[in-house]
């Protein structure tokens, strides 16, 4: 694959159409070679069996210490569930961290705690909530939910989908963002369904098939989620009625967004990246940067972190060469080029990122502090403000 990737390099894209003070320049650095995935094809929720090497259904669960070498490695079944994203929890807060990919738990070892019964979607992005206040994470699929010794918490009528948590309305209690294949769905933490199916004028609801992103986006107080499908990224009220809607190109994966308020003002900027380009937007949707990337996009999404600890956010985006052509090094940082831009924390550490999930120091709390009654963000990074700056917030 080495005529897929890019060499390292450093490159200064100077920021247009954006309006003074967010003016930014594009600082790259390639991190090694990047290998493009294979394109995909029609995607279902049935399971897709991927096989090791050596022929057996799944693939290796491999974890690294931190300098990179091998701490173990364990073949799973489940990973055969079409490349899930990994989360790690503390379920039942003994200490433990435990493993969470697709449908199925592993121990901090890598030993297959259980796999649940229900189906999800491919390149799933599962979550932990204690969604029962018992003090106990729940594992939520999204359609689906299980406590943490693996017994079923809810089932709900809808169809696999990719689950955010957050409290999208006036009860205290956290609902449940489903995004998938059969639109968007929003249930209560009983796993209740408040709303399903839903969508945007002109748009099957088929297409929202990728994991969203739910932030107070316009700084009222109130949450709101993105969500795309493969020609639309779009922001929503919690009731899924549409604020803004930006065309995208996206059809050969399932890529997200993020958001970040760079410049403190209250108003959320909204980031997404689609096969040839990382879009910015300012708080009414238009485009106030864009820069050049290139993906046979899968499940990646630009993330926001202070990667350089200088005090001021990055935006960290990936390439890899889509139609045999590489536009952009295999990892860009785009920096404000004054480094105006508000501190941020210096962690991202999972597809499923909330925050609350783990502390900055990269530790995973063994009680994690309910994200929705904090932040109330899924996928998006939290502010830290003034001298504070890069200290873990208080959580
Ligand atoms: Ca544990
Ligand atoms: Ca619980
Ligand atoms: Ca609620
Ligand atoms: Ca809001």
């Amino acid at each position: 694959m080495a005529s897929r990737t890019k060499p390292g390099a450093t490159s200064v894209v100077n920021g247009s159409g954006l309006d003074s003070p967010i003016l930014a320049s594009a600082v790259s650095r390639a991190q090694g070679a990047g290998v493009a995935p294979r394109p995909m094809g029609r995607r279902s929720w049935k399971r897709t069996t991927w096989r090791t090497d050596d022929g057996q259904e799944g693939g290796d669960l491999v974890a690294f210490e931190h300098d990179g070498s091998l701490k173990w490695q364990r073949q799973a079944p489940w990973l055969g569930t079409a490349s899930p994203s990994i989360a790690l929890a503390d379920l039942d807060a003994d200490g433990d961290v435990e493993i969470i990919a697709g449908r199925a738990v592993a121990d901090h070892d890598g030993t297959t705690l259980w796999v649940a019964d229900d189906e999800v979607v491919p390149h799933a992005s599962t979550t932990a909530a204690d969604l029962d206040g018992d003090g106990d994470l729940e594992v939520v699929l999204g359609h689906s939910a299980y406590h943490h010794d693996g017994t079923v918490y809810y089932r709900s009528t809808l169809e696999p989908g990719y689950p955010q948590v957050a409290n999208l309305d006036a009860d205290p209690d956290p609902e449940i963002l489903v995004v998938g294949p059969s639109g968007i769905s929003v249930l209560e933490h009983t796993g209740e369904v408040k709303y399903a199916g839903r969508t945007q004028a002109g748009v099957p609801a088929a297409w929202w098939d990728r994991p969203a992103t739910i932030h107070d986006f316009d700084g009222d107080g109130a949450a709101e989620f993105a969500a795309s499908s493969a020609y639309q990224y779009s922001v929503f009220d919690a009731e899924a009625t549409l604020r803004w809607t930006s065309s995208i190109d996206d059809a050969s994966g399932l890529a997200a967004g993020t958001a970040f308020d760079f410049l403190g003002d209250g108003t959320a900027e909204a980031m997404y990246a689609d096969q040839s380009r990382l879009f910015i937007y300012d708080g009414d949707g238009r485009i106030a940067l864009s820069v050049p990337r290139s993906s046979w996009t899968a499940i990646e999404y630009p993330v926001v972190a202070d990667v350089d600890d200088d005090g001021s956010a990055e935006i960290v985006v990936v390439s890899n060469a889509y139609h045999e052509r590489q536009t952009a090094p295999t990892v860009q940082v785009i920096a404000d080029a004054e480094d105006r831009w508000i501190a941020a924390r210096r962690i991202w550490n999972q597809h499923a990122y909330h925050v609350t999930n783990v502390r900055e120091d990269g530790t995973i709390p063994t009680v994690q502090p309910p994200s929705w009654r904090l932040l109330n963000t899924f996928r998006t990074n939290a502010q830290i403000e003034g001298e504070e700056a890069c200290e873990p917030p208080l959580l």
